[in-house]
């Protein structure tokens, strides 16, 4: 059986890590059985960050490759139906979320002192003291670096928002009143789409994108429709 290695919950989710949500939501929407691993490390993790997974020997990291190896292993029932338009839009959509928008939410999240406030007490509220006050800030400090080679950390908080905000409005376009990305049926970007939408939609983190993602109804419409699907056992 497949082994999931995540970040436990948070913040009400079944992942408040946007890529360990994708994975788990495509595990399950692909049919594949996996069992979850508890309290999984990230100094295990093959690339150095979750989630990964442990199938017939092999570790693998990053969900993109674990998507191709999952397709390629197991067959692909999601996205075989797609014509080459639909999954370049497709691919450039995922790009969108997990290489910029993700980068904005990670702003509100760890630079912003509402955010951080919540996510300190979500994500290091159990550990003890004297790490519990330290750590927190050392990973703050690790993420602001990264902010700032991406880039996106060098812009100031009004064209971060601005940034994600423009990312939502070209999903919730492009979704409008289709039930799923690509159309009726569900397929892989839907995945993705699920996770980054109920990250900014259902977490606690009051930003401007989460304002902004509330003010398109078919974006909530959406992911309460990939939630009842996919994770009515949650
Ligand atoms: N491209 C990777 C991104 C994974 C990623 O950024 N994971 C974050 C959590 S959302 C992480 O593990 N961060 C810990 C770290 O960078 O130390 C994927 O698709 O899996």
């Amino acid at each position: 059986m497949i082994k999931l290695y995540q970040f436990d919950p948070a913040f009400g989710l079944p992942n408040a890590s946007p890529f360990c949500m994708k994975l788990e939501t495509y595990l399950r929407m692909a049919g594949l059985p996996f069992e979850i691993v508890p309290r999984a490390s990230l100094f295990k993790a093959p690339k150095g960050k979750m989630p990964y997974i442990e199938d017939d020997g092999k570790r693998i990291g990053d969900t993109t490759f674990v998507i191709y190896y999952l397709k390629a292993t197991y067959g692909d029932k999601l996205d075989g139906g797609l014509t080459p338009e639909q999954r370049a839009i497709a691919l450039a959509f995922q790009r969108l979320m997990e290489e910029n928008l993700y980068w904005a939410v990670v702003y509100t999240r760890w630079i912003e002192p509402e955010g951080f406030a919540l996510t300190r007490a979500a994500f290091f509220g159990t550990l003890p003291v004297p790490a519990k006050w330290f750590v927190p800030w050392l990973a703050r400090r690790g993420i602001a670096k990264e902010l700032h080679g991406h880039g996106i950390g060098r812009h100031d908080a009004f064209e971060i928002h601005d940034i994600g905000r423009r990312d939502i409005t070209a999903l919730a376009d492009f979704l409008g009143d289709k039930p799923f990305f690509m159309g009726d049926a569900p397929c892989a970007l839907d995945a993705t789409a699920y996770a980054f939408l109920a990250n900014i939609l259902w977490v606690p983190v009051e930003s401007p994108l989460k304002q902004h993602a509330q003010s398109y109804p078919q974006l909530e419409a959406y992911c309460r429709r990939m939630r009842s699907r996919f994770f009515a056992d949650r």
